[in-house]
């Protein structure tokens, strides 16, 4: 792979090879069970029972691409008595336990909200389920709790908007207070959905607001399916990271709404230009510490396929990022000549990077076609022979 100039603002240097070397891609364990839309939640054989089948499961993932070794978890829809078993079951599989995420958003007692909630009560219980997620965290070995809030109001004058931002503070607070010295608290934003009024961590400016609050070990979640149609994400990360308040990703993409489609499935260009920031940014360098994770939903589609799928598409996005000639472009940039710099990135994103990362896998001792040798292996129709009964995960919403 030429490497066309080499570059980190931040940190050590990262050549581009290395990047797609050592490249951590962690995979949500709900895009392993059943999903869906209002409408309808499609069930399909196979799918698993518990965390042990959905780790299982990520470790097909990891086995095929190389670059899938962590599964984040979501609690409590990935509850076990024993978080030790399952950290063990995950490293017999080659992968890690990694990001743990809360659940305030699926009790009856949260239809107003959960730490934002008006009443008192419902705001300690959320808050008790945030601490037990730290508590997993100690057990698992976790860096990073994710918190995505639901809270929101659907209607002008429900609830005072000001006050439910105290409520939050307050609570994050709370949650930093407890979070060890190597432990994280990424916060993510989204626009809308479920409320369609406010959402109390709507976009990513109060995300870093209440991150700047909290301290250094706070940062700023972003979910690609997060915004407004249109929103220029690439510049928001360009700001997050050079505040170095960028804790990471959740990939997937949309035509309308939060769809969690496939990463780069609707937007190929769209991830690239996100790449290329992270890229300059110098996102890339091992301690940037940017968590670049899936959150999607394989609705219609196989689940550990379309996992396989969405790590090789991050893979194409990133290599062609990486083949950025940056001095040419900064050359061009620095010259106003605004064609020529133009010309710079779509000739790296013009560049078909499919080759460049089979032979990375053979050289590393993968099948250069993962999506080929899973398909080979018979792990699909072991799965649908062996998961016979029991309850098949989901939301459980
Ligand atoms: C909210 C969200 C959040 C999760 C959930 C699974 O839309 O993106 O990251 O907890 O999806
Ligand atoms: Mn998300």
């Amino acid at each position: 792979m030429s490497c066309r100039g080499k570059v980190a603002k931040k940190g050590a240097v990262v050549r581009p090879s290395d990047v797609l070397r050592s490249q951590a891609i962690e995979l949500p364990s709900w895009a392993f069970g059943n999903s869906g839309t209002r409408f309808k939640v499609f069930g399909r054989a196979g799918v698993p029972r518990d965390p042990f089948e959905k780790v299982a499961d990520a470790g097909q993932v990891h086995r095929y691409t190389g670059v899938a070794p962590s599964v984040a978890l979501h609690i409590p829809w990935d509850r076990v008595d024993d978080y030790g078993r399952l950290v063990v079951a995950a490293k017999d599989l080659g992968i890690e336990l990694g990001t743990v995420n809360a659940n305030v958003f699926q009790d009856d007692e949260y239809m107003l909200g959960s730490v934002t909630n008006p009443d008192a009560g419902v705001r300690k219980k959320a808050l008790a389920h945030l601490f037990e997620c730290v508590d997993v965290m100690d057990a698992t070995g976790s860096r990073d709790l994710k918190l995505w809030f639901s809270d929101g109001t659907n209607y002008p004058g429900q609830d005072s908007i000001r006050a439910r931002q105290d409520r939050l503070g307050e609570a994050l607070a709370a949650v930093y207070e407890r979070l060890g010295e190597d432990q994280r608290l990424i916060l993510e934003y989204k626009l809308f959905e479920p409320a369609f009024y406010t959402m109390d961590v709507p976009d990513w400016g109060t995300s870093y607001l209440h991150c700047v609050r909290l301290g250094e070990r706070a940062k700023v979640c972003v979910d690609t399916g997060h915004h407004a149609p249109g929103t220029n994400i690439e510049f928001i990360v360009a700001l997050l990271l050079r505040e170095q308040r960028l804790g990471g990703f959740d990939f997937n993409s949309r035509f309308y709404a939060d769809d969690d489609l496939m990463v780069g499935a609707a937007d190929p260009f769209q991830l690239f230009r996100i790449l290329h920031e992270v890229r300059l940014g110098g996102g890339f360098a091992a301690d940037a510490g940017v968590a670049f994770m899936l959150d999607q939903c394989h609705n219609i589609e196989p689940k550990i396929p379309g996992q396989i799928r969405s790590v090789m598409n991050v893979q194409e996005a990133t290599a062609k990022a990486l083949l950025v000639d940056v001095a040419a472009l900064e050359a061009a940039q620095r010259a106003g000549d605004v064609l020529g710099a133009n010309a710079v990135l779509m000739d790296a994103y013009n560049t078909d990077v499919r080759a460049l990362l089979a032979d990375l896998r053979a050289e590393q001792g993968l099948d250069p076609d993962p999506m080929a040798a899973y398909a080979r292996s018979g792990y699909a129709e072991r799965i649908v022979a062996e998961r016979i009964g029991g309850v098949q995960a989901g939301w459980g919403a």
